[in-house]
């Protein structure tokens, strides 16, 4: 679940930063060398007091970015959906690692998905301007001080090639002209890039006779909904994008689970139009396996907490092992790590009321939870509560989920589902297989909203400790 790309270059490093919705901290940032490796240097919202937590729920939180380097500094523009009236925040650091300084607020410019461009010292946000009361929704532009966060004049610019839903817009100046690159379609199975160009940054812009210029939407390519670029020009002059896409996998309509993820693409000007290439980087298999005994006094950047914030919902013992502050509000106060393959094995050592849950949100979820030492398997889906199996269990118990292939609910030319969940609990050296559930129901076509699937540790009554956790990609 790392959607909405945006990216920058600053000499010979590429930074990478994306959004992350209720989780906190947010936005997280990773830097490259070449474009295909990339290590997580931090979040850029590390503070309550740059993203403030409100009333957000599921999906809400922090929406499409956009990252660039000038004149020294780092800038991170942003949305937080959960109070979106107070406009789109603006974040600077002379560090891409941080800190980051508090936001400035553009409380003028109330919308989604805003963008910064620099002609000279003169600086330009662009965003979608939504307005309920007045039913308006357009790709406008300002004039702002960033220091102050005032605009000037909002004027329209290009608003599309004529699909639904068009957004994230980033304007670039290459070479004679100013390019404005929108997401249109949706961001689901119809999700393209347009673009347009002008020799003003605030247009007319004249739209490409090629568009959208980027697709995947009636193909049987396994990456879909690929759409929502970022442009960046790379160390040797070539052109590259970063887009978010989904796996989606299992019969129609097909299940994505992982949420959006980030892919690469090449991209070559023609005729002073950008054409993507999808051949030029070849990726091989990346390795997403981990171990945590929680030994560290800080938590890895790897977890993070829907709603609260890891320092208040878990603590670390002096003896390692993790333990929690209060009691589950159910599928809530849970410390979650982003499962990356589609095929994994998770397994947590838990002493006590512990629990390891696979989520999309608190309406969506799996878990392996010990009470009063009976484990069991624990479920809802929407309204629907189920539990699963019911064992006396010891005191230390290791807690195991799986995604595995579709295997025995799939049947010639039926319907299949995009993997199955495998729950079981390990006791006094025995396995107990507690449920094999329909991976669909976890699915962001079933959930809806914008997030994916996250591996999630708590506990029901706020007794329990995780000693250690280990995650490895299976194969299928
Ligand atoms: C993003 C916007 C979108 O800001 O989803 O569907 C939002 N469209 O472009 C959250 O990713």
């Amino acid at each position: 679940m790392y959607p909405d790309p945006t990216i920058c270059r600053v000499g010979d490093t590429y930074y990478l930063a994306t959004s992350s919705f209720e989780y906190f901290p947010g936005a997280p940032i990773f830097r490259s060398d070449d474009l295909t490796s990339w290590t997580q240097i931090g979040h850029i919202l590390t503070r309550r007091s740059q993203f403030r937590h409100a009333e957000g729920g599921p999906s809400q939180g922090i929406y499409g970015s956009t990252l660039r380097h000038h004149d020294g500094r780092f800038w991170f523009v942003t949305t937080n959906a959960n109070e979106y009236e107070a406009g789109q925040l603006i974040f600077s650091a002379p560090d891409a690692a941080g800190p980051w300084s508090d936001p400035v607020y553009v409380p003028a410019a109330v919308g989604i998905d805003p963008d910064l461009a620099w002609d000279g010292d003169r600086c330009y946000l662009t965003w979608k301007r939504l307005s309920f009361s007045e039913g308006d929704l357009e790709l406008v532009q300002a004039v702002i001080d960033l220091s102050t966060g005032e605009i000037g004049p909002v004027v329209q610019v290009w608003q599309g090639a004529g699909m639904t839903a068009p957004e994230g817009p980033h304007l670039y100046h290459v070479g004679e002209y100013w390019y404005l690159l929108l997401a249109e379609g949706g961001t689901e199975r119809g999700h393209t890039v347009t673009v347009a160009r002008s020799p003003h940054p605030s247009g007319p812009f004249e739209p490409s006779p090629d568009n959208p210029v980027f697709t995947h939407r009636s193909s049987g390519h396994p990456v879909q909904n690929a759409g929502h670029a970022d442009l960046v020009e790379t160390t040797d002059g070539d052109w590259a994008a970063v887009y978010l896409g989904v796996r989606s996998r299992g019969s129609i309509p097909g299940f994505h689970v992982l949420g959006r993820e980030t892919f690469l693409a090449g991209v070559s000007w023609v005729d002073g139009w950008p054409v993507f290439d999808e051949t030029r980087y070849q990726l091989g298999p990346a390795d997403h396996a981990f171990e945590d005994d929680f030994s560290a006094t800080v938590l890895d950047q790897r977890w993070v907490v829907a709603g609260g914030e890891p320092s208040n919902t878990v603590s670390v013992r002096p003896d390692g092992g993790l333990e929690f502050a209060r009691a589950w509000r159910v599928g809530a106060d849970l410390l979650c790590v982003r499962p990356r393959d589609l095929r994994w094995s998770a397994e947590a050592d838990a002493e006590g009321d512990a629990a390891l849950v696979l989520r999309i949100d608190d309406r969506h979820w799996y878990g392996v939870v010990v009470r009063d030492g009976v484990g069991r398997v624990e479920a809802r889906i929407g309204d629907l509560d189920q539990t699963r199996g019911a064992v006396p269990v010891d005191d230390s118990v290791t807690l195991r989920i799986e995604a595995v292939s579709p295997g025995s609910l799939t049947v010639p030319l039926g319907h299949a589902g995009p993997d199955d969940i495998v729950l079981a609990i390990e006791s006094s050296g025995t396995r107990h297989q507690l449920a094999r559930l329909d991976g669909r129901y976890l699915s962001s076509e079933v959930a809806s909203g914008f997030t994916g699937r996250m591996l999630a540790l708590g506990s029901p009554s706020g007794e329990g400790v995780v000693r250690a956790v280990r995650y490895r990609p299976i194969g299928d």
